[in-house]
């Protein structure tokens, strides 16, 4: 990565807590056609349940989120401690939830004929969030040449047609990378796009939609999903938790329950302890957490994410620090009791299962000058030893017994200069 793509990452290593957000039509069906519930994910509900191109149109036709209220997302996002928004602006489906060229888009195809985008962007700069747009960029199942493309066959029904080089260039030029240029002209300043499955896109144009990315807007990011390895971060899988060590830079997009588009019957909500684990465990390794909500078809985020979202804010309103601005932990291995985070003159011990007896850390060779828990700013009396002549060494902290909080408790240690740690093994 050049060294000006470098400087455009910095807001986005900071961040480290995204929120997504997955909202088109397939918010109305909700996870059910015919009055059947279609298995797996809401998004997918055009091709799970085989919804012929008419019928999935007609679904436009009542789409009308009449209780969208963009502030009321951003300070949902913002009160959960996100620093950046990344909602689907198009997804497989096709369908353009923003103003567009494009007749098949939210504002000429519903009853709601409103630009939702344009509220987005004008609260997102208000509250100082960075709005990012999702761009299925080769999966497009409406749009002829488009990967996956619905069509009739002879009779037997809709299926997805094989991709034919020359219309997925068409689709391309024609759709793609106009709206593209239309999300990075029309709503001001983009952090990033998030394209994703790259499946038939080539080497070449998977670079040529990251430098119209760039010859628009230099700084906007570009996820690695855009295709063969050059975007300007790496994304992991779908719920996708780092487990070893993790070079370069990468984001783990995840759900809340199991869905990404919204479902009314979904109800596997992970909790608030499991959310703030799995953001702990990604900034661990250096990996920012982008945590999805599925708004429904009238324009409201459930009331089961908003609830979990607000836990995970109120934890980070304590121990954010040990959060934001951090690095992947400096040892080379994880800990039976927890995670750790760092940056300079920092190293934060993200407590998850609270020690019997004194917590022991070896091999930080940093001189620490003080340990303190972050809720509350309670110092925890500790002592360092060093054997002579040899890299071994310890910190032994003498933590309460009692646990003081059920949550994950973090404890910040004030250090000498840049973490540190030993060449011997670490002793666990
Ligand atoms: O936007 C979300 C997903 O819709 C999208 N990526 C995240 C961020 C995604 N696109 N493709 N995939 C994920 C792979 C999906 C595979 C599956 Fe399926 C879709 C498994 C279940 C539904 C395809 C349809 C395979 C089985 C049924």
């Amino acid at each position: 990565m050049s060294e000006e793509k470098s400087d455009a990452l910095a807001w986005w290593r900071e961040a480290r807590f995204g929120m997504f957000i997955h909202w088109g039509i397939y918010a109305q069906p909700a996870g059910e056609w015919k009055g059947e519930r279609i298995p797996s994910l809401g998004e997918w509900i055009m091709r799970n349940a085989k919804i012929p191109i008419p019928e999935y149109e007609k679904i436009a036709e009542q789409f009308n989120p009449v209780k969208f209220d963009a502030e009321e997302w951003v300070s949902i996002a913002k009160d959960a401690g996100m620093k950046y928004l990344v909602i689907t602006a198009k997804h497989h489906d096709g369908f353009a939830m923003f103003k567009s060229a494009h007749p098949y888009n939210i504002v000429d195809a519903t009853p709601y004929g409103k630009d939702p985008m344009a509220d987005l962007a004008a609260a997102c700069q208000k509250a100082g969030i960075r709005l990012c747009f999702y761009y299925s960029q080769a999966q497009d199942w409406h749009a002829p040449g488009g990967a996956g493309h619905w069509e009739e066959d002879d009779g037997s029904g809709w299926t997805q047609q094989p991709v034919e080089p020359e219309r997925f260039t068409r689709y391309l030029e024609e759709k793609a990378k106009p709206q593209v240029r239309e999300l990075l002209t029309q709503y001001g300043p983009i952090g990033l796009i998030w394209f994703d499955t790259p499946v038939v896109i080539t080497k070449e144009q998977s670079i040529e939609l990251r430098d119209l990315v760039h010859s628009l807007q230099p700084d906007c990011l570009v996820s690695g999903r855009v295709g063969h390895g050059v975007g300007d971060y790496g994304s992991l899988g779908d719920n996708q938790h780092p487990d070893g060590a993790v070079e370069g830079d990468w984001e783990t997009p995840c759900t809340i329950n199991d869905t990404w588009g919204y479902k009314f019957y979904d109800d596997n909500w992970k909790s608030p302890e499991d959310l703030i684990r799995l953001l702990v465990k990604c900034a661990a390794k250096g990996v920012n957490y982008l945590l999805n909500v599925g708004p429904t078809a009238e324009g409201v985020i459930p009331e089961p994410s908003v609830e979990r979202l607000k836990a995970v804010g109120q934890w980070l309103k304590f121990n954010g620090e040990a959060i934001y601005g951090t690095r992947a932990t400096p040892f080379p291995c994880d800990f039976d009791w927890g995670r750790v985070t760092c940056k300079s003159g920092r190293v934060y011990l993200h407590i998850m299962n609270w020690p019997e007896e004194t917590l022991r850390i070896a091999g930080l060779r940093n001189r620490v000058l003080r340990a303190l828990m972050l809720a509350g700013s309670v110092s925890v009396p500790f002592s360092q030893s060093h054997e002579p002549g040899s890299d071994s060494r310890m910190v032994e902290l003498n933590l309460p017994a009692e646990q003081p909080d059920p949550g994950i408790v973090v404890l910040a240690l004030n250090i000498e200069g840049e973490p540190e740690v030993s060449s011997l093994p670490v002793e666990k």
